[in-house]
């Protein structure tokens, strides 16, 4: 277990065998919604019933949004081929919704495999492919318009590893105030990059009002996710849905025409099949290409918002579909 306090999020240990789970998981949370609500009506003061009122909307607005998106995840789970996923599909059709008690909903559900997750920096590499980790790992940066990532991948490397053999491992951190270790394991959100070296709000502040030429001003959240997951090999980026950017940092910058070919491929019709490219390219860089890049997706984002007489509330929710169809929210951010 990591003995820091994290991020806000929470990784949902729930899981289940059949889409029903699903439901179950809805009706769960309807229950904890159920007994904010009594918690809020015991409440006294003028203060208190002023707050009352506002968390009673906010209580609403996200009992809203969990009852309604059951439509979306639904959607996901019904997509008919589970082999190729492409924004066309009909499970990525935003909703605007009304529902009958007079609150306005916007929901959607955004392919997550479209980014590069940031725990597959602690993922070996097969021997032939022609560029390393850090590589692909420097141009995403850069990307993003820092030009001296090394010493920060060095850093999430650390905070990754089981060893505790590194320059940023927990002797590092125990040194702070207060002082924290090393977790040694997968990154469980980007509010956990906080408390890795070199990352700091200002960081990422940096990052909205950044005025790189317009090839190294794409945002952190654009190009970067993080699947709170373990896995054996890297979790791949979607050929159908990533822009343009994350698929050049993969495949090098010697290979802007040919990832333009396939932005111009796929705008209308999905790539079904990686096949495709075998005689197009050299085994190596074929090789990268299948080691980091897939024409289907299991990570999704669903997105919501919900209004209400000047009340907002926005909800955030990481889904995993697997190989069967099934589909889960591993981690909600409210
Ligand atoms: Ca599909
Ligand atoms: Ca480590």
């Amino acid at each position: 277990m990591k003995d820091f306090p994290l991020n806000k999020t929470g990784v949902s240990p729930l899981s289940r065998a059949s889409k029903r789970g699903s439901i179950l998981l809805f009706a769960l949370v309807m229950v904890l919604v159920t007994a904010i609500i009594i918690l809020q009506v015991q409440l006294k003061t003028q203060s208190q019933l002023q707050q009352s009122a506002f968390l009673f909307s906010k209580v609403r607005l996200q009992s809203s949004i969990l009852s309604n998106a059951q439509l979306l995840l639904q959607r996901l789970a019904d997509d008919d081929n589970l082999l190729v996923d492409h924004p066309s599909e009909a499970w990525a059709k935003p909703e605007d919704i009304s529902d009958p008690t007079g609150i306005s909903l916007k929901l959607s559900i955004h392919d997550a495999q479209q980014y590069f997750d940031l725990n597959n920096v602690y993922v070996s590499r097969p021997n032939l492919t022609t560029r390393k980790n850090a590589e692909i790992l420097v141009d995403l940066f850069n990307m993003t318009g820092d030009f001296s990532p090394s010493e920060k991948i060095q850093s999430l490397l650390d905070w990754i590893d089981p060893d505790d053999e590194g320059f940023r491992e927990s002797f590092f951190y125990e040194k702070k105030d207060p002082g924290y270790s090393c977790p040694n394991t997968w990154l469980s959100s980007m509010g956990e990059l906080l408390w890795v070296n070199g990352f700091s709000p200002s960081y990422f502040e940096r990052q909205k009002t950044l005025q790189a030429a317009e090839t190294f001003n794409h945002s952190f959240e654009e190009t970067f996710t993080i699947f709170p997951v373990k896995r054996n090999q890297a979790i791949k980026v979607n050929i159908n849905s990533a822009p343009k950017h994350v698929l050049q940092s993969i495949l090098g910058q010697s290979q802007e025409a040919f990832v333009d070919a396939v932005i111009a491929w796929r705008r209308d019709t999905p790539i079904q099949s990686l096949e495709k490219f075998n005689f197009q390219m050299s085994p190596s860089l074929l090789q990268d290409l299948n080691h980091y890049v897939d024409v289907k997706s299991s990570f999704f984002t669903l997105k919501a918002t919900a209004y209400e007489a000047g009340h907002r509330v926005e909800v955030l929710a990481l889904l995993h579909r697997s190989s069967q169809g099934d589909v889960e929210v591993i981690q909600w951010q409210m």
